[in-house]
């Protein structure tokens, strides 16, 4: 299926209907009085979230959409019919501009499911209602208003809490098939994944993220080298980015250091605020000993730096540190976890021991060794006993 994630669409909301202007007509009541009816008001155009959807293709063949306008009042104080409203269903996570203003109208997701987008025109009143103890007869009702229209921008941008970067081939969409359900395609050439995959992950059977897998980025991508970079929208509400590095790559003029940073430089052109989310580096496909051993070199030289970066060393293939990445990408989306690869540990993380079964399993066994390690030192007591045999064989002695 085609993926699209922007669009630009029409929409008009219904127009109410007139009032209308009618007199009561019966036998043997002369002079019956105003009798003209509202008119119905015009139906509403409203956006609606819709779980099953992941795209905006359905807007990018139907562009125009209007909801039915208000029928006009009758006769015998009969209403006009209101138009019914138009439900617009789209992904979660879309993104709703005013095309001519450029104001955001909505952020279609879990906080905002419904949202009318453009009112209907409400109805005119019939004469009936204009009658009076001085005009009786009243000869005028109203017009309908018009409905709303809008041009509308919708822009998708797909919500998880995780998004896996790096170069064509890094071995992102294998990650995201080994840590949750996602099938994306896999190959080895550049650029096998052309849209973005989202997938839901499990950290240690119990909590779960959504993680989202790009198309790979190379350099220049800002200018629009391979794919370019507009896909990078779908990663830009992420709350940590999985940055993987080809541990594998075969390219002379390629390395870790240097892929990294052209990563992070596109990042930057981007924008600085997803060049600023926080990062968990991995070198991948380290069952490959080339990998392995560019990698721990690698690993060394971040450590070493002056604000040093924790590198995890992967393997999709034997899942070798994938649970130790996953710990480092749980502490950054949760605040009582701590990480488990290194770096700071979180301070909300520190009062897991009392915790219930919700607290995380990894923290709790790294605590409690150290606890037990400083217990069983008794240096005093020992020393005491000592004294005293030494001073019972000194008195023995004299
Ligand atoms: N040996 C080994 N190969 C891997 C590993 N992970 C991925 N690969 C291989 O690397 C190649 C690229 O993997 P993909 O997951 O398609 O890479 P990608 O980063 O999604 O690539 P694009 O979608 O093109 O950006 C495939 O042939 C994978 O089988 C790993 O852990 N070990
Ligand atoms: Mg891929």
């Amino acid at each position: 299926m085609k993926f699209v994630d922007e669009v630009r669409i029409y929409v008009k909301a219904g127009d109410g209907g007139a009032g209308a202007i009618a007199w009561r007509r019966e036998k043997f009541i002369p002079k019956g009085g105003p009798a003209g009816g509202d008119g119905g008001d015009g139906g509403d155009v409203v956006l609606e979230v819709d779980p099953q959807l992941s795209t905006l293709l359905d807007y990018r063949y139907v562009r125009e959409h209007k909801a039915r306008s208000g029928s006009q009042g009758h006769g015998r104080d009969m209403n006009g019919i209101g138009g019914e409203e138009l439900v617009l269903r789209v992904p979660s996570g879309t993104l709703v501009r005013d095309f001519d203003t450029g104001e955001t109208l909505a952020d279609m997701g879990p906080g905002c499911p419904r949202m009318v987008i453009a009112k209907g025109g409400r109805g005119g009143l019939g004469n009936i209602n204009f009658a009076t103890s001085t005009n009786q007869a009243p000869r005028y009702a109203q017009e309908g208003t018009k409905g709303e229209e809008k041009n509308l921008q919708l822009e998708l941008k797909l919500l998880a809490d995780v998004g896996i970067l790096g170069y064509p081939n890094a071995g992102k969409s294998t990650l995201i098939s080994v840590i949750s359900r996602a099938r994306p395609k896999i190959a080895d050439y550049p650029f096998t994944t052309l849209v973005p995959n989202l997938g839901v992950a499990q950290w240690r059977g119990e909590r779960s993220f959504v993680v989202a897998d790009i198309p790979g980025l190379i350099e220049g991508a800002h200018e629009g080298a391979g794919l370019g970079h507009q896909f990078l929208r779908h990663i830009e509400r992420c709350r940590v980015l999985v940055h993987l590095v080809d541990g594998a790559n075969a390219d002379p003029e390629r390395d870790l250091p240097a892929d990294f940073a052209a990563i992070n430089r596109e990042l930057k052109a981007y924008s600085k605020k997803l060049a600023g989310k926080p990062q968990i580096v991995a070198v991948t496909k380290v069952d490959v000993p080339e990998a392995r051993a560019a990698g721990e070199q690698w690993k060394r030289a971040m450590a070493r730096r002056k604000v040093p970066v924790e590198v995890h060393l992967i393997s999709s293939a034997t899942r070798e540190g994938l649970d130790a990445l996953l710990d480092d990408v749980a502490a950054v989306l949760w605040s009582d976890v701590s990480p488990k690869g290194g770096g700071r540990p979180k301070k909300a993380g520190r009062p897991r021991a009392s915790e219930g079964p919700a607290m995380p399993s990894v923290p709790a066994k790294a605590a409690t060794p150290k606890k037990a390690a400083k217990k069983p030192v008794k240096k005093p007591v020992r020393n005491a006993v000592t004294r005293r045999k030494k001073a019972v064989a000194r008195r023995s002695r004299r």
